[in-house]
């Protein structure tokens, strides 16, 4: 079941998500509506407080080269912890909660992540690249970060003034 996804500027995204504890039931079928919700949106990554839940739980499915995303590819990450950051990486990011804005932003290019599955059994995964640049960004979600908050002042207010025109557009 596809969920509702919160945009900004909605103060609710400003939430920082609290730890899972009960790998039960009801957090599987809440992570089957999140993939159905990231995959209906056209997304690649999207975390619970993008619909309205501040818990701990983010979803990737990076597409393979041919751009083809694989359900086999999937990655439900709850309760992510990063370390080893190395290197520096621009890439051009947008976001659900912030429809039809992108811009280049600079990341850790690697970095190793320690989370648990839907299971609460314990991973670890080394990312580079994208997958690296979006756990980090769907990280900052869980903090309560929006990756528009990474913009120099100039482009950030060229963002506020595109954002709210599109707005009312929209309307
Ligand atoms: C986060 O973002 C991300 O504006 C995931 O109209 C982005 O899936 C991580 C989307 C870039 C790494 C690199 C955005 C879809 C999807 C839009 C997304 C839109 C339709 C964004
Ligand atoms: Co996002």
């Amino acid at each position: 079941m596809k969920l509702p996804i919160i945009v900004y500027p909605d103060k609710k995204l400003k939430t920082v998500s609290q730890a899972v504890e009960d790998f039960n039931t009801d957090l599987h079928k809440f992570l089957d509506d999140m993939y159905d919700t990231m995959i209906e949106s056209n997304g690649i990554g999207l975390a619970a407080i993008q619909v309205a839940k501040p818990d701990r739980i983010l979803l990737l499915c990076i597409p393979d080269e041919d751009g083809e995303q694989d359900k086999k590819d999937l990655l439900e990450i709850i309760n992510p912890k990063v370390s080893n950051e190395k290197g520096t990486i621009v890439y051009q990011e947008g976001c659900l909660s912030v429809p039809s804005f992108y811009e280049d932003i600079e990341r850790y290019e690697k970095l190793t992540l320690d989370y648990q599955d839907r299971h609460g059994k314990e991973m670890r995964l080394e990312a580079e690249g994208l997958l690296s640049v979006a756990i980090q960004h769907e990280i900052d979600h869980l903090d309560g970060k929006l990756f528009i908050e990474k913009l120099p002042y100039g482009r950030r207010k060229k963002f506020e003034k595109e954002y709210k025109k599109l707005q009312k557009s929209n309307k």
